[in-house]
């Protein structure tokens, strides 16, 4: 028996050792454990979209085809009040900042801010709207982009919700060199693509989505991301480079990107994309 406890103890001084020394593995197990959302309540609201106004709030800048479905404001449906946004993308659509999309952004942050950034959507079912399954391409609905930096090129955004084959999708990108290339991303693998589940059960439905980012390019920034959807974590990464090294912070955007539909128009089985937000908050 004794010998049993002295075992456990040694096990334990062992496990804390390691722990201390290895902390980073530890909040990676951490990043997997189940939580609920949990917002500070003393955090002030910064922004807020209910779009019970009918008009976009000026912090809006709009990237939308000059269509009248590209963005419009309705009244059947709504997470809170009564209304709410309706974005449609068409794959005929005329290119936006040089390629298909339908977004709406809000201004940019100082470099490697933390925030809560809610907000809701609604993949809708049936119908010509109906939110298929596009088996080989993929499109982001929500993203924070990165400012780069002079001489730097557009790379893709730094943290993105996509959907993709009847799947989300989380699309991550950092550096932590001030002078990011795709080469460099691509070379040092600096990006990662993780499918969150299926989103065929949330068609039809309003689905809650907070993202708490504090953002950082490296491990001294303390970075750190938690996705909670309908109050719960699924998906967290702490401790490591979340963003670019940049002197700009990121940007937020909602609405519809399909790039496919500008460089690969033969991957993609659809030709037109539809989503609905309520309900922005930002702390
Ligand atoms: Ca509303
Ligand atoms: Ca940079």
């Amino acid at each position: 028996m004794r010998e049993k406890r002295k075992i456990c103890l040694v096990s334990l001084l062992i496990i804390i050792f390691f722990g201390v020394f290895f902390n980073g593995f530890f909040m990676r197990i951490g990043d997997y454990l189940p939580k609920k959302l949990s917002m500070p309540d003393d955090l002030p609201v910064l922004f807020s979209e209910d779009f019970e106004s009918g008009h976009l709030k000026k912090e809006w800048r709009q990237s939308l085809a000059n269509r009248n479905y590209s963005a419009q404001i309705i009244n059947h449906r709504a997470r809170t009040g009564n209304s709410s946004l309706r974005v449609e993308l068409r794959e005929n659509d005329p290119n936006i900042d040089e390629s298909k999309r339908a977004e709406i952004s809000l201004p940019m942050e100082a470099a490697l801010e933390e925030h809560w950034y809610s907000f809701s959507t609604f993949l809708p079912l049936r119908g010509d709207e109906d939110y298929g399954i596009d088996p080989s391409s993929g499109e982001i609905i929500a993203q924070w982009h990165d400012v780069p930096d002079l001489g730097e090129e557009w790379l893709s955004p730094s943290l993105a919700l996509m959907t993709i084959n009847g799947f989300y999708q989380i699309g991550r990108v950092w550096d932590q060199s001030p002078l990011s290339t795709q080469e460099r991303i691509k070379d040092e693998r600096l990006s990662e693509y993780v499918t969150l589940g299926e989103y065929n059960a949330d068609k039809d439905r309003w689905v809650d989505w907070t993202f708490h980012v504090k953002w950082g390019w490296e491990r001294s920034h303390k970075p750190q991301l938690e996705i909670f959807k309908d109050g719960k974590r699924i998906f967290a990464r702490t401790g490591v480079p979340n963003t670019k090294n940049d002197k700009q912070g990121v940007y937020m955007k909602l609405g519809i990107y399909k790039w496919d539909w500008e460089e690969n128009p033969g991957n993609s089985s659809l030709d037109k994309r539809v989503v609905y937000y309520d309900s922005i908050e930002i702390r």
